[in-house]
């Protein structure tokens, strides 16, 4: 078993609620939700932070972002404005380190974040 939290779950060893899916990338709901829909959207395959995705030359930053946006409209989020947010170090609050967007809305946003 990978020592990875979201390995793992791609690799369905422990569960998540999973709301949208494609080959290379995975949607869960956060387990600790900060806005009506919060929802974690992750490629399969590991890396590490948004830098490392941002690295990998191969269309799948791309994904993500387009899984993010599949979701926000899934969720019913997408016309009153949604938040996609990578926090990218532990400096900005990154906790698990498998790169994930957090896709936020349903609720009114403030700027700046905290
Ligand atoms: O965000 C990491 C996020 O991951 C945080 O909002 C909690 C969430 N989390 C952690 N473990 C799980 C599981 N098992 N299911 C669903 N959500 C989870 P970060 O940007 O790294 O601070």
């Amino acid at each position: 078993m990978s020592d990875c939290l979201f390995c793992q779950i791609v690799a369905k060893e422990i569960p998540a609620e999973i709301v949208y899916e494609t080959g290379r990338t995975l949607a869960f709901r956060d387990r600790n939700p900060q806005a009506p829909t919060h929802v974690l959207v992750i490629p399969k395959q590991h890396h590490r932070d948004a830098a490392e995705l941002a690295g990998a030359d191969d269309g799948l930053a791309d994904d993500v972002l387009k899984t993010a946006h599949a979701v926000a409209v899934q969720e019913g989020v997408a016309e009153d404005g949604y938040r996609v947010v990578f926090n990218t170090g532990p400096g900005a609050g990154q906790t698990v380190f498998h790169v994930h967007a957090h896709v936020l809305g349903g609720r009114g946003l403030t700027w700046p974040p905290g």
